[in-house]
């Protein structure tokens, strides 16, 4: 059955992968599922026939026959229940990849995105340079726990999983703010992420979308 997804016709990130279809087209990858891409609009994605799909007017959706899903973390576990590849056999050991994900996006996300939209939204107020300090505390506060949880390891849990696919998507927003390199550990498991063959398709395709060339994966 044909997948579609929805991403932004123009990222304002302008190709970094930053934003959200590419951990959907890196999952998709990572399973070797062929995909197609609807791009929309800031216009189209407020507009009805999208609100059907998404009910707050965002990308990425995921299309597949008569199911229409919507929320990365949900499509992302769509993906990796219905294919081999990010989800351990083993039942315990897919309950803890699957806590990995929840882990990393209703834990560690949060702090982040409060941090890169104070940096991108709130430089102007005149509480800003007091705010900033704390929002930054609050981002380590997660991290400070996660690098000493991963340690030397490669992964979050044995095996690459959709637990870490999540979790580098996550981290990936902080790489321009310098935080991360704070974490040599963390630094490097976002590099292992991104060093994956499957990563690079995803992150090709979309760049090629927002440069209009053509992707070489
Ligand atoms: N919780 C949802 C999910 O995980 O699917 C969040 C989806 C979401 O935030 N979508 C954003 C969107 O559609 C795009 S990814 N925004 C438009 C709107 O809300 O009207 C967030 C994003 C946007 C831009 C960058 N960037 O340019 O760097 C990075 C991330």
């Amino acid at each position: 059955m044909t997948i579609t997804i929805t991403a932004f016709e123009r990222s304002p990130d302008g190709g970094k992968g930053l934003a959200r279809d590419t951990r959907v087209r890196w999952a998709l990858e990572e399973v070797g599922q062929p995909y197609q891409v609807r791009l929309v609009s800031f216009r189209a994605m407020k507009e009805p026939a999208h609100l059907a799909l998404h009910p707050f007017g965002q990308i990425p959706t995921y299309e597949e026959g008569n199911l229409a899903l919507f929320e990365t973390g949900s499509i992302v576990f769509h993906i990796a229940e219905r294919h081999a590849g990010l989800l351990p056999d083993d039942a315990n050991a897919r309950a803890r990849a699957i806590t990995w994900m929840f882990a990393a996006l209703n834990t560690v996300e949060p702090p982040i995105l409060e941090f890169v939209n104070a940096k991108l939204f709130e430089r102007d107020k005149p509480w800003h340079a007091e705010r900033l300090p704390l929002v930054e505390e609050r981002v380590r506060g997660r991290l400070n726990p996660l690098s000493v949880r991963l340690g030397d390891a490669d992964w979050l849990d044995g095996g690459f999983s959709a637990g870490d696919l999540m979790m580098v998507s996550v981290l990936l927003r902080l790489r321009s703010s310098g935080i991360l390199d704070e974490y040599r550990n963390l630094a490097a498991y976002v590099a292992r992420g991104e060093a994956r063959p499957a990563y690079k398709r995803a992150f090709d395709a979309q760049l090629a979308v927002n440069t209009g060339k053509p992707s070489t994966g």
